[in-house]
């Protein structure tokens, strides 16, 4: 199963809004073929690791990260497949939480005299699908909360200069999870201030580029933003003061303009979330600024958050801190973080958990 969730990892980032996949088939103590699943919409793992068996997989165990499908999807039901090439026991990582499938799976194996059992590193699996299990179940994406603060809290100096606030490890990290992610939020400030490209970039091989999504309730973008000339897609979020014209000249350079509700004079961002979990967008990484921070976990939509910390000290009473907006007046209300953990990057520190449920 080791093997198998490391077979599923070489899909991260080529998979969305599809979950990672790995199998591995065992026959005689060897491993006899394997397979993971590769790109959103092709074969799935089981079926590459039954193609690719070296030996007759007949009578062989198949340990696969997730429950084995049941549905005909894009491609035929796996478990067919499974039977029909007389595999007699399968282990399983998690129970598919897909509703076509969640049991249906197993159910069918078991059906035909076939061993199963699940629940093999399961929470390992299910970490590295909580994009998937998030989003098969409520359509909504997955949202990460990224920042990068000083060790006295501050995200840009007074000027608002933040280049750079963490060293260069950290910030392969975040190159590296802009990669897994379907889409990358920012709002109209950062794009203001930093012009950003928002684009993915790895040292050792080339990345996928997130669908950057830009929060801006008055549409001010410039039509010469160094983002909107970058490789991939850009969604502005705009509000219904927004002028059409300026639409229109997003629109003819090829940006796709969604005009969302407001609430108080900003962007409603539940109903944002749910466009773009329409428009198959599994996971964001919101990446700031200090007001979309609050925006989101305001409106209760960020599932973890990821705060990278720089052994630094700016100063400035008016220099930002991650978390702009009203805040609360009292410590019982924090939001609190859950499933912490805590890593160094170089000199930096990265604290990341999951937003526990109110
Ligand atoms: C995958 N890859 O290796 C496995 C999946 O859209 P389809 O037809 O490819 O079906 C997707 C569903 O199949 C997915 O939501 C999950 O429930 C199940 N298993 N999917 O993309 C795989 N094993
Ligand atoms: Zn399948």
């Amino acid at each position: 199963m080791k093997r198998a969730i490391m077979l599923a990892k070489k899909g991260m980032g080529y998979t969305n809004p599809n979950p990672m996949v790995g199998a591995v088939i065992v026959k005689d103590g060897n491993i006899i073929g394997e397979g993971y699943h590769k790109t959103y919409g092709t074969a799935h793992a089981e079926v590459h690791a039954l193609n690719n068996c070296k030996v007759n997989p007949e009578g062989a165990t198949m340990y696969v990260t997730l429950e084995p499908c049941s549905h005909i999807g894009k491609t035929p039901p796996c478990v067919d497949a499974i039977i029909g090439h007389g595999i007699n026991e399968v282990v399983i990582g998690m129970i598919d939480p897909n509703p076509l499938v969640a049991g249906k799976g197993v159910q069918k194996l078991q059906n035909q005299g076939i061993d199963v059992t699940y629940g093999m590193l399961e929470s390992e699996v299910k970490s590295l699908n909580r994009m998937f299990m998030k989003y098969v179940t409520t359509k909504q994406p997955y949202c990460i909360l990224k920042s990068a603060m000083t060790l006295d809290g501050k995200i840009a100096t007074k000027i608002g200069d933040s280049q750079w606030v963490t060293g260069e490890l950290a910030r392969q990290h975040v190159h590296e999870l802009r990669h897994q992610m379907s889409g990358i939020m920012v709002g109209i400030g950062t794009v203001l201030a930093d012009n950003p490209r928002l684009t993915t970039r790895l040292r050792k091989r080339k990345g996928k580029n997130p669908i950057r999504i830009i929060l801006d309730t008055t549409c001010r973008i410039p039509l010469d933003a160094a983002l909107l000339r970058e490789e991939g897609k850009t969604i502005i979020c705009t509000g219904n003061h927004a002028s059409p014209l300026k639409i229109k000249k997003l629109q003819e350079m090829g940006v796709e303009v969604y005009m969302s509700n407001e609430r108080d004079g900003r962007l409603d961002m539940a109903c944002i979330m749910d466009y773009l979990g329409d428009r198959g967008i599994d996971s964001v990484l919101i990446e700031g600024g200090s007001s979309v921070s609050s925006s989101a976990l305001e409106a209760g939509v960020v599932d973890e958050v990821m705060m990278f910390i720089a052994p630094k000290i700016i100063g400035g009473k008016h220099a930002k801190s991650p978390v702009g907006g009203e805040g609360v007046a009292w410590m019982r209300d924090a939001i609190g973080l859950v499933d912490i953990e805590i890593e160094t990057l170089g000199t930096d520190i990265l604290i990341k958990g999951k937003v526990e449920e109110a």
